[in-house]
């Protein structure tokens, strides 16, 4: 899909990560036209997070920020096969958050309201309707943890993360943008205060523009500017069985056991709960989660018992204390742009975020919807609590 070319010793922009943030941000620069850009990832692309999510994409968050920043996410995604001309295969046949606890519930009323009035379709469901919209779902009011109503959010659904990061490499290589895989920054260089390059697989490149759009190695690409993060990175682990006969058509989302599954294409089950309990940047999958995320699933759809497991696997997520991201410029570095602490949301957002950190290198000017989501916000204690909405399963 794209020439393998040698590196240059000049661009305007070098972004730090082929995943599908920083594919993203290139495709959106090169749309503005702006093509003497690099994307260096130390591996191959998409072979960190984007490779490894569950394909999520919803916007159904709790604070208005959020709300408004996932949706418009999700508005790109919607259009982005035709944007790209790539197939995404993207499917939307809704998401329905579960609660087993009267607080869990009114959490999900709150959503509700927040997600109406900023004009995001998501509503309360009853038993009658969850049962409708599931008809194999556990509704057992005697069960250990008895379900007593929904939050549905019709728009919710997957889209395929492979076909993503390939159509948007495509994209932004076809305007111009240059994509090396297999390429490691080892330090940024910097003078004043500013940012003048990188250093590459031991070379010099210059550049007015460098953007952290790594995930799992952000804390170490900003120290390379000595820039401390509030992040703690922690595995998320998720696992697949076996292809079944279509039985269920519709993302789960359980509050109260942190687990969430859907029914692929292919009729495999993919299955996920919270992150590890621990900070790690191991990538191997363990007994112990596995078995933590089979019992909730299983408590929700028990007529997955017997059904084999076919894969595991884990990424690694940079968590911030108020799970939310960080984007926008690096306080007193010109030049370094964030794009980072995407915790376990981050593939939902590539398309937006891209959007908008082009928007922000392009004009200068940090962009309204993205202000929030600066990192100042934690020097000046005013966090964004997204926990309720962000957590893996929430
Ligand atoms: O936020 O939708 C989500 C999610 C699913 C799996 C990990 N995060």
């Amino acid at each position: 899909m794209w020439r393998k070319t040698p590196l240059k010793d000049q661009y305007d922009v070098v972004i730090i990560g082929a995943g599908v943030h920083g594919l993203s941000i290139a495709y959106y620069l090169s749309k503005r036209g702006i093509t003497n850009v690099a994307v260096l990832d130390k591996s191959y692309i998409g072979s960190g997070n984007s490779g490894r999510n569950t394909q999520i994409i919803r916007s159904n968050y709790r604070t208005s920020p959020s709300v408004r920043f996932y949706d418009e996410s999700l508005r790109l995604y919607e259009g982005l096969s035709q944007d790209l001309d790539f197939n995404l295969l993207i499917d939307k046949p809704g998401l329905l958050s579960i609660a087993h606890t009267d607080f869990a519930l009114e959490g999900l009323m709150l959503r509700t309201e927040i997600n109406q009035a900023l004009g995001v379709e998501s509503r309360m469901v009853d038993l009658k309707e969850i049962k409708e919209l599931v008809p194999l779902i556990n509704l057992d009011p005697d069960s250990r943890y008895p379900i007593l109503g929904g939050f549905y959010h019709p728009r919710g659904g997957v889209i395929r993360h492979d076909a993503v990061i390939w159509g948007l490499a495509n994209g932004a290589y076809q305007r111009g943008v240059e994509i090396h895989p297999h390429t490691e920054v080892t330090s940024i260089m910097t003078e004043d205060h500013h940012v003048t390059g990188v250093l590459a697989n031991g070379r010099e490149i210059k550049c007015n523009y460098v953007v952290n759009a790594t995930a799992g190695w952000c804390s170490t690409i900003a120290q390379m500017v000595d820039l401390k993060l509030p992040i703690v990175t922690t595995p998320l682990q998720a696992c697949v069985t076996e292809p079944l006969k279509p039985f269920m058509n519709m993302v789960i989302m359980s509050v109260n056991l942190s687990a969430y599954f859907y029914q692929t294409a292919r009729g495999e089950v993919v299955m996920g709960a919270e992150i590890d309990p621990y900070s790690s940047y191991s990538q191997r999958s363990t007994l112990p989660t596995l078995e933590a995320m089979c019992t909730a699933v299983l408590q929700i759809m028990p007529c997955l018992a017997n059904v084999n497991v076919l894969r595991q696997w884990a990424g690694i997520c940079d968590m911030t204390p108020d799970f939310s991201p960080i984007m926008g410029k690096a306080p007193g570095i010109e030049g370094f742009i964030l794009d980072i602490g995407w915790g376990t949301y981050g593939f939902k957002t590539g398309p937006a975020a891209g959007k908008e950190i082009a928007e922000l290198i392009a004009t200068g000017k940090t962009p309204e919807i993205i202000k929030p989501f600066a990192l100042e916000r934690f020097y000046e204690n005013n966090p964004l609590d997204e926990k309720a909405a962000a957590g893996t399963a929430h």
